[in-house]
């Protein structure tokens, strides 16, 4: 009986000890809410290789985030949280914007991702 309870703490004492490593799946996830004409937040910042989760929530009119560089092309309509995930294979800053006409300010409507090594 006693060994399994070892195995057990072992386990709790190793993921306490180097957080992340059972942690490699995990994914990310971070809300980003849209509205005329601006993404809040703005801009994010994640590790290259990470799966990040994207949650696009409208707060006004239909709008979409298009990234070009990390294949993002995803229309947002109100009412309707929508989602989408990505794992950026490259460091760098790939920029991003509404791509659907929302009004007048549709131009200003910009996100920045930056990818860490
Ligand atoms: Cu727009």
């Amino acid at each position: 009986m006693k060994k399994p309870i070892l195995a057990i703490f072992a386990v709790v004492f190793i993921s306490a000890a180097v957080p992340g490593l059972f942690a490699q799946n995990s994914q990310r996830r971070i809300e980003i809410h849209a509205r005329r004409f601006e993404f809040t937040p703005a801009e994010i910042t994640v590790k290259k290789g990470e799966t990040v989760t994207l949650s696009l929530i409208s707060e006004d009119v239909s709008h979409s985030l298009l990234i070009e560089g990390l294949g993002v092309n995803q229309t947002i309509v109100k009412g309707h949280a929508t989602q989408v995930t990505f794992t950026p294979d490259k460091a760098g800053d790939f920029p991003g914007r509404c791509g659907r006409f929302c009004g007048n300010g549709h131009g200003s409507m910009r996100f920045l991702v930056h990818v860490t090594e």
